[in-house]
């Protein structure tokens, strides 16, 4: 069975009561519990992790290479910051979908960069917690391929 993680970034504990017209009224753990079950689906095992610290979440994607066959990934505000981020992803050669509650092409001109966008699979944004499915069902198409 394929495993996936599901790697959320800073301030994304706060879902459901962080600006919830823009991120929308669901939880982390709604998110969460909505990634495990479409994982279950699909026949993938997620496991899932959100940190509000850069380096804990290269060390998750250091650590997902060996354990993890693909990374659903909103990094939050790093997006648009980290080149460190951006290399742990292209050091692990895995498979990663950027996900965005938001669309952030329609929001703050900072917000239209990526780092993540050039090392990844592709990007989802705009869908709300649609996204991780998404994102999921992308994964799984790929890994059948
Ligand atoms: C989440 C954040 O925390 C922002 O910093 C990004 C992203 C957008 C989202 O839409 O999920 O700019």
């Amino acid at each position: 069975m394929s495993s996936v993680l599901v790697l959320n970034g800073p301030n994304l504990n706060l879902l459901g009561t962080r600006q919830p017209e823009v991120y929308g009224s669901v939880t982390l753990a709604d998110v969460e519990g909505m990634c495990i079950a479409h994982g279950n689906s699909l026949g993938l095992k997620v496991n899932c992790l959100q940190s509000n610290h850069e380096g804990v979440m290269i060390d998750a994607i250091h650590n997902a290479k060996g354990t993890h066959q693909g990374i659903v990934l909103n990094a939050g505000a790093y997006t648009h910051t980290s080149v460190a981020l951006m290399d742990a992803i292209a050091s692990v050669e895995l498979p990663v979908v950027e996900v965005h509650l938001s669309n952030i092409h329609a929001r703050e001109a900072f917000r239209h960069k990526s780092y993540i966008a050039p090392v990844a699979l592709g990007q989802i944004a705009g869908f709300g917690s649609q996204g991780y499915v998404l994102a999921l069902d992308a994964l799984a198409a790929q890994f059948a391929t």
